[in-house]
Formats: C-alpha cells, sequence, structure tokens
C-alpha cells in the first residue's frame, strides 16, 4: 500500500535555517563512515553534540571541577552556579512557574519511573486503573506494569488507527472514575505522531485525573509550554536534544511534588539525619539524592543555549519542510510503505520495504555511510498493532539536509536491488 505524499502536513513558514553553519557546529558530521561522508539519521535514538555542549564538558572537568552545595570555596560556588544556572535555563526553556519543579533525574526513563513510585504507587488502590497509549516506549509502559503488580491496579491501553493515531474517542470511553493516572507520549518515536496532549489532558483534567507527558522526542523539535499544556509531569531526556548522556529532566506541579515522598535517599535530600528521624530537603533537593551528574547538567545549560540561538519554531519549520521532502522521496521507492501516516508527524519515518527485513536494510545502508536504525525502536506493540516484526526508522535532526535525503534514497534502492 502507498500513502499519498498529501498525507503530509503542508509547511507553515520558509527555511530560514543556515545549515550549512549549524552543521559546522557538529564536527562529527564531517567524518566518514565506511568510507562515505557520514550521514546521520539515528536522531531519535540521540542526537549529535554541538562543539560547545563538549567544550562545556571540558570546561567544568578541567578548570571548575568541584562538588556542589558543600562548600564555601571558589570552585564549588562556581560548579554550583553552573549547576542551579542550567536548573533556571531549563526553567524558562519549558515555561515551568517555578525553577524548584525542575528536577535532575538520569533521562526520560528515570523520570517515568520516579513518578510511577513515588506519586501513582503511593496513591492507586486494587482495582484502579492506570491509563496509557498504544504507541508508548517501552519506558512508558513497564514502570507502570510494575506499580500494577505492586499494588494489584490495572494497565489499560488506548487504541492507535491504522495511519498511527490515537482514537480519541476510544480515549473518552476509557477515561472512566476508575483512572487515576494517564501518562502519554507527546511524539512517537517510532511512528512520528504528534499526539494533541493539551486535549488530552484537558479531557483527563476534566475527570480530575493527573497526566504526564513523555516529551522525550519533543523537546529538540518543538517548543514545550507547560503552563499552557498544563500538564502535571513532564519528562524527557538531555541525550536527545544535542546535551550528554545521563541527564535529564523531569518537570512537576509543585502542589504534587511537595506531596510526594522521596524516590532515593541519600547525600543533599536532607535538611537533618538523626537515626531516629530524617527532615526531608525543600524541592529540588528531595528528590536529587548523592551527587548528580554534575558535567551533564552544565553541558546541558550550553545545549539549551544552542537550541535557544537557532530558535524551536526555525527547527520546527526547517524539519517539516525536511520531512515533507523526505516522505515524497521514499515514497517515489517501489514497493516502500511508510509505517506511521498521521496527519500531524514530526521528523520521523518508519519504513518496510516489500519483504526485505529491516536489518538487512540497514546493513546495506550502513555500507553507504548512512546510518539508520532497525528494530523495534523499544516499541514492541506498536510493531504488534501493524503486524510487522521491525521497521527501519529515519529520523532527522535539525543539522539534516535534503542531500543527505538523496543519500537514504540511494542507499534504499541499493537494498531493493541486492534483495529482489
Ligand atoms: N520515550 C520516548 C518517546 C523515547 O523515544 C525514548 C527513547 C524514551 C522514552 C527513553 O529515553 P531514555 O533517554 O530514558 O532512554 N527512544 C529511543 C529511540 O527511539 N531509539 O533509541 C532510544
Amino acid at each position: 500500500m502507498k500513502v499519498a505524499a498529501e498525507t503530509i502536513a503542508p509547511l507553515t513558514s520558509k527555511d530560514t535555517l543556515d545549515v550549512g553553519r549549524i552543521r559546522a557546529d557538529f564536527p562529527i558530521l564531517n567524518r566518514k563512515v565506511n568510507g562515505k561522508p557520514l550521514v546521520y539519521l539515528d536522531n531519535a535514538a540521540t542526537t549529535q553534540k554541538p562543539s560547545v555542549v563538549v567544550e562545556s564538558l571540558r570546561r567544568y572537568y578541567l578548570e571548575e571541577n568541584s562538588n556542589i552545595h558543600r562548600g564555601v570555596h571558589y570552585l564549588s560556588q562556581k560548579a554550583t552556579e553552573g549547576y542551579e544556572g542550567t536548573r533556571k535555563k531549563m526553567r524558562t526553556f519549558i515555561n515551568a512557574p517555578d525553577a524548584h519543579e525542575i528536577i535532575f533525574v538520569r533521562g526520560t526513563t528515570e523520570g517515568i519511573n520516579l513518578v510511577a513510585h513515588s506519586f501513582v504507587r503511593e496513591r492507586i488502590k486494587p482495582g484502579e486503573e492506570i491509563l496509557i497509549t498504544g504507541m508508548e516506549h517501552h519506558s512508558n509502559i513497564v514502570p507502570w506494569q510494575i506499580v500494577c503488580e505492586m499494588t494489584g491496579a490495572h494497565l489499560r491501553v488506548v487504541p492507535i488507527n491504522d495511519k498511527g493515531e490515537i482514537i480519541m474517542e476510544e480515549y473518552e470511553k476509557r477515561l472512566t472514575p476508575k483512572v487515576k493516572f494517564v501518562s502519554i507520549v507527546h511524539i512517537s518515536n517510532s511512528l512520528g505522531t504528534v499526539n494533541p496532549v493539551k486535549q488530552m489532558i484537558e479531557m483527563a483534567h476534566a475527570h480530575d485525573i493527573p497526566v504526564l507527558i513523555d516529551g522525550a522526542q519533543t523537546v529538540s523539535h518543538k517548543k514545550v509550554d507547560v503552563q499552557d499544556l498544563d500538564c502535571d509531569f513532564f519528562v524527557f531526556s538531555g541525550h536527545k536534544m544535542f546535551g550528554p548522556t545521563g541527564i535529564g529532566i523531569l518537570f512537576g506541579k509543585s502542589e504534587y511534588l511537595e506531596q510526594m515522598p522521596p524516590y532515593q535517599g541519600g547525600g543533599d535530600m536532607i535538611k537533618s539525619v538523626t537515626f531516629e528521624k530524617t527532615i526531608y530537603n525543600d524541592l529540588p533537593y528531595k528528590f536529587e539524592a548523592g551527587t548528580p551528574n554534575i558535567a551533564g547538567v552544565i553541558a546541558l545549560g550550553s545545549a539549551v543555549d544552542y537550541i535557544n540561538g537557532i530558535g524551536l519554531d526555525s527547527i520546527y519549520a526547517y524539519e517539516q519542510d525536511l520531512l515533507a521532502y523526505a516522505t515524497a522521496a521514499v515514497l517515489g521507492v517501489d514497493g516502500l510503505r511508510i509505517i506511521g501516516t498521521a496527519k500531524n508527524k514530526s521528523a520521523v519515518i518508519s519504513f518496510m520495504l516489500e519483504d526485505v527485513h529491516p536489518h538487512d536494510i540497514g546493513t546495506i545502508i550502513d555500507a553507504e555511510g548512512v546510518a539508520i536504525r532497525t528494530g523495534h525502536h523499544c516499541t514492541q506493540p506498536v510493531m504488534q498493532r501493524f503486524g510487522i516484526p521491525a521497521t527501519a526508522r529515519a529520523s532527522f535532526a535539525v543539522y539534516n539536509t535534503k542531500d543527505e535525503v538523496d543519500a537514504l534514497i540511494r542507499g534504499i534502492d541499493k537494498a531493493r536491488k541486492v534483495f529482489q
């Protein structure tokens, strides 16, 4: 089955980016792989890092290394300033009302687990329900299954249609009095679907149900305003937004974070400790036990500055143009079928090429220097929904170009010729 290129949303604004200049900020994009110029199209897994982010890590370790929140000496104060400075930048980046609602975690996965255990497990009762959708990453499925096992609650799933869109009537139907929490992905990593989360949050709130948004695939592509969305929790990973690995953000509304018990105990999360009783620290420190990823936090601040320097509106418009171009180009390949044809899509194209296994496509394409991902993308239920074992997935970032799309098409054509 071929999908018409018109199913992709039309461009709303013009390409205004100097992509050549942006590419120069990412030294890795100049390297060769298998003797060919690298074409990096695995950005949904992790993005490449601009020099400023790497320089930030270097500077911290070689010039400013010290622990935070504990010393009056110069270096400790400098590290604390950098660490807390990023918290303020992150507050502005997602428009959180208060910087103490920004909790540093390891990434999206840890953020979801924190909410699952400190918030949902604390309050949910046997027979009550947690609601997710049919397009969640395993990180937004398994923590809820664990909570259900521990509490006797049930996990409910909103089905998706053949385009890879949430069926809104089914969502509405499942918002019953039994549901105590909703957790949904903003942008699907395997389908590219942009979900109408603002509307979905409003619908859940009409039933007094708090909502977590998994923003892992959102933050380097599309502006987020947690106050406008009115989400209760929002989680994302630094490494998918040009920052380092091992650092991410959990935003939570103060009213909930205040009530939640700590996720881990240790240093920094206490006000006072005796063997009889410990008084926990205030937000956000209550949730940041132990020496954190200081270098990662500081470098994440540089990543945010970098994104702001380009502007998310320009990034979004540029990537939508690239998506339209890439979609039309891949649909020109005989026997190619796109999985995930939602009306509102981010720059992710999952595809199947007749009966060629996606891993074979990935291998042939890799020999051409083109990096795409093949597999289930940690969304096995999506693969089950579409009756396929895996897809090949090209996922784009702001530094990708139409020439790189052409290289992808040449690679796919080669795979088609080899295997057919
Ligand atoms: N949620 C979504 C929507 C994701 O895409 C991912 C990672 C995660 C959660 C987990 O993020 P982490 O940083 O905690 O690991 N997605 C992918 C991917 O598409 N390919 O590799 C990782």
